[in-house]
């Protein structure tokens, strides 16, 4: 796809030395994207998996280090059987289509979510796309899927409860110890989050490792979210912490 004028200005304007390491993105639009289109709800997802494509090449272009993607919430179980069944057959589509760039590209694929609870061709495709991405060491691709924050949390306590109770946890418990028993264990805090589809909530998304974060929203449905809306948003970024190093 041609560079607009637009997204090669901004790219100019991008300090390469200050890229948030950690971007976050609720993909959210999909369904009324398609219904103001007149088209069937799966077709916005469908579109919403060429943005995914879009959105990683353009992530690892910038040099992210990190990109969480909220591709489904526990709440998300409410909608029609049909939609639910459709949506679970993504991954493994993703995969079937992504999985040669992603390794050319040095991409590691992870889930964070409550892996036990998803259908099983669902973790099957995301256990194979994260084990035959493992020894990647370039951008880290983080899926959200079946995720909640309070039940990470509340997960993360109990994971404790249990590592006290057999003798393991010593002296009192901090920021750093907490944050080793989530899904984001070892890696940084997003320090953008993103959230097309025009609302403007953080829907019980990453509750704790949000706490800094810059957000940015968007009215874009996901699937017209492009290149140019995530370089706006860095560029943003980087604008609102070069004023906030001048206070
Ligand atoms: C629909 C917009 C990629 C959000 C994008 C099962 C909603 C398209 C994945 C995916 C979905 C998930 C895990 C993985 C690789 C790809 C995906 C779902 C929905 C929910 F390891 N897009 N995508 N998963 N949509």
């Amino acid at each position: 796809m041609a560079t607009s004028k637009r997204e090669a200005e901004l790219k100019q304007r991008i300090d390469p030395g200050k890229v948030p390491r950690h971007i976050a993105i609720i993909m959210d639009g999909n369904g009324r994207w398609a219904v103001e289109k007149g088209l069937p709800r799966q077709e916005g997802h469908r579109q919403g998996v060429e943005t995914v494509r879009d959105t990683v090449r353009c992530a690892n272009d910038l040099g992210i280090g990190i990109l969480t993607l909220f591709a489904f919430s526990t709440e998300n179980w409410q909608r029609p059987a049909w939609e639910v069944n459709y949506l679970m057959s993504l991954p493994e589509k993703y995969f079937q289509s992504e999985l040669p760039e992603l390794i050319r590209n040095n991409v590691r694929v992870r889930l964070i979510g409550d892996k036990a609870r998803l259908p099983g061709k669902v973790r099957k495709a995301v256990e194979d796309g994260s084990e035959a991405t493992k020894n990647n060491t370039g951008m880290i691709l983080n899926f959200a899927l079946n995720y909640g924050g309070r039940s990470e949390i509340l997960r993360a306590v109990n994971d404790l409860l249990s590592d006290a109770a057999a003798g393991n946890v010593k002296g009192r418990i901090d920021e750093n110890k907490f944050s080793a028993y989530l899904y984001t264990a070892g890696l940084p805090d997003p320090d953008l989050l993103i959230r097309t589809g025009a609302e403007k909530r953080i829907s019980n998304f990453l509750l704790w490792q949000l706490a800094y974060a810059e957000l940015w929203f968007s009215n874009v449905y996901w699937p017209d979210f492009s290149r140019l809306h995530l370089i706006e948003a860095v560029h943003d970024y980087q604008m609102r912490k070069r004023r906030f190093g001048k206070l």
